[in-house]
């Protein structure tokens, strides 16, 4: 990642007009990356000239950044003076809460500019993200500047990347061990999220309070050996609460899994006035809620974030490239070069060296069936 690449650079962009369709707004991005040197205003503003021609044209001052994968990024500049750094704990539609690092709440809307450059990977602004807040009028304000973002996870909305929750440098992946049952797959999948979006993840076991923990010892040493985390919890006996709870101190956690595992139990046992509610909401009436699929930031006294996700179904979490699946197995690298050919799923082919690899009892028959079904789709 080319991050630290940095310049000023004013660009030249031509926006999407009120009824065009989205697809233009991705042409409009990569206008900004041609067009970036035919500058004609002064710094520091934006203007509109669209004298004569059939779209509107803007140019836009700004810091270009390099971002994930090569992508682009515009920080407008801002007057700093007038603004006051913070973190977006919650977005309501067109409303952000942001807490500054003044210690205040704000209520804010999002400059217009902003909400232009959005594009369907980088939805303008979301929960996690560092903002810059022109405070208005009491606690309302605007949100001039969003900066550039790391640790990302989100999910696939009908094909589309969609963030929900930016700059966590942590994964909770929370599982019970019973009630509902112990879905080993699912792990998986939560874990191959994290190895794609490069961020640290914990297994969290909740319920053992429900289970002879020698039962768990095999699946825990699987994970074990492949260098994750694991934590044994029960957050009705407040069994591993304390360690977790050290783990999580001055981080950004987003807490992960099914319904119905023990999240919010969980968060509850670790700071108790947060009294999130507890047992799931039933099938239909979450329906109805569409609050629900927004990740909100819970300040942790001891600093940093933990991050709920009610409604947020494991299922849509990041899909996956087929061709990236097999190096996020960790435990499958060292043999991808064993594989005859270059492409190999794995799967059919003959001449596989995971395959060979689970034959000789080096990778975990269980993580080669969890392979087999994250890849076929399942
Ligand atoms: N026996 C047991 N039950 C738990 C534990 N943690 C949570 N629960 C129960 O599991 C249910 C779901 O918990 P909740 O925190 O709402 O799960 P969430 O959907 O993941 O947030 C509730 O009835 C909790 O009382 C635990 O450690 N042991
Ligand atoms: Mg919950
Ligand atoms: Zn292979």
């Amino acid at each position: 990642m080319a991050r630290g690449k940095k310049g000023r650079h004013k660009l030249r962009a031509t926006f999407r007009k009120k009824h065009e369709s989205r697809q233009r707004v991705r042409d409009v991005t990569r206008k900004f990356l041609q067009d970036e040197e035919k500058v004609e205003d002064a710094p520091g503003r934006e203007r509109v000239s669209g004298k004569g021609e059939l779209s509107r044209k803007r140019t836009v001052v700004g810091t270009r950044v390099a971002g994930e994968e090569g992508s682009f990024e515009v920080l407008p500049e801002v007057d700093l003076s007038q603004c006051v750094p913070g973190r977006v704990l919650a977005v309501r539609g067109l409303i952000s809460e942001v807490l500054g690092d003044d210690g205040v709440l704000y209520e804010c809307v999002t400059r217009r500019l902003l909400r232009t450059l959005a594009t369907d990977d980088r939805h303008v602004v979301v929960a996690g993200d560092r903002v810059m807040v022109r405070p208005v009028q009491g606690t309302e304000g605007v949100i001039e500047r969003v900066e550039p973002r790391r640790g990302v996870l989100g999910r696939m909305v009908r094909g589309r990347r969609h963030v929900l929750v930016a700059n966590v440098d942590r994964i909770a992946i929370v599982a019970s061990v019973a009630q509902p049952i112990l879905k080993p797959n699912l792990i998986d999948r939560l874990l191959i999220a994290a190895e794609m979006s490069q961020i640290e993840p914990l297994i969290c076991l909740n319920k053992i309070d429900l289970v002879d923990p020698a039962e768990l010892q095999p699946l825990a040493g699987v994970y074990g050996q492949l260098g994750y985390r694991l934590f044994f919890l029960s957050a009705s006996s407040r069994f591993g609460i304390a360690r977790l709870a050290d783990e999580l101190a001055g981080r950004q956690t987003v807490f992960v899994g099914q319904s119905g595992v023990g999240k919010s139990s969980i968060l509850n046992a670790i700071d108790p006035s947060l009294q999130l509610r507890v047992a799931e909401v039933s099938k239909a009436s979450e329906k109805g809620r569409h609050t629900t699929t927004t990740a909100t930031l819970i300040p942790f006294a001891r600093g940093g974030y933990l991050v709920d996700t009610p409604g947020i179904r494991q299922m849509q979490l990041w899909d996956v490239i087929p061709e990236e699946l097999g190096s996020a197995f960790r435990e499958f690298r060292p043999y991808l070069n064993y594989c005859r050919f270059p492409d190999c799923t794995h799967t059919h082919e003959l001449e596989c060296g995971v395959k060979a690899a689970v034959a000789a009892g080096k990778i975990d028959l269980r993580r080669y069936d969890s392979y087999c079904h994250l890849f076929a789709g399942n």
